[in-house]
């Protein structure tokens, strides 16, 4: 290899490094896709969260070292995952307790994750009151795109993950033997 074919290899392999940041570009979203272990992956704009049952929530929480009060509007997950259009979580009837086996990932623009267990969701088990909010104070959610999550319970702001564009749902069966990352 000529220095000049080995330095443009170089730059390809750089570029590909990057691409992951070109995948997250950040900024204000306005949709969101449900994929993975559900029965109808739906892309979800404020018009159709707006359909689902309405929730209210009061939430304190710390953001960077400051304690935070807002009263937020949305849909609670569990209800986004289970009424129509999404219509539930896929589970094996004879795999004991599957819907304990299922992981929420929920991403923002930037590629910012959290992640949820179902059974922390499922009303039947933990019943944590995990909302997808649209508004906060009556008002539209802003630079925090259309959509974030609102963790009641939690401490810290965290986990309330901003410019949602995607909820996808997998198996924790399906990680198993992986390499950890
Ligand atoms: N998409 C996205 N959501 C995010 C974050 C982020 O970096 N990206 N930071 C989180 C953290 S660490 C906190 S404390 C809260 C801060 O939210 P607030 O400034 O609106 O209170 O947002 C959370 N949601
Ligand atoms: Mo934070």
């Amino acid at each position: 290899m000529t220095p000049r074919i080995l330095l443009a290899a170089l730059l390809l392999i750089g570029a590909a490094g990057t691409s992951a940041g070109a995948a997250c570009p950040g900024g204000v979203s306005s949709s969101l896709s449900v994929t993975g272990e559900v029965m109808r992956p739906t892309v979800f704009n404020l018009a159709k969260l707006q359909k689902l049952p309405v929730a209210q929530e009061n939430v304190t929480y710390f953001a960077a070292g400051s304690v935070v009060s807002e009263s937020f509007t949305g849909a609670l997950l569990w209800d986004l995952l289970n009424n129509s259009p999404v219509g539930g979580i896929v589970t094996d009837p004879t795999v004991k307790n599957d819907i304990l086996h299922k992981i929420i990932i929920v991403t923002g623009s930037d590629c910012y994750q959290s992640v949820f267990g179902a059974g922390e969701v499922d009303p039947f088990f933990g019943g944590n009151q995990i909302m997808v909010a649209y508004a906060t104070g009556g008002q539209s959610l802003g630079q925090n795109g259309f959509a974030r999550i609102v963790a009641p319970v939690d401490k810290a702001g965290g986990r309330f993950v901003s410019n949602i564009v995607s909820i996808d749902v997998e198996d924790a069966g399906s990680y198993q033997g992986k390499p950890p990352r």
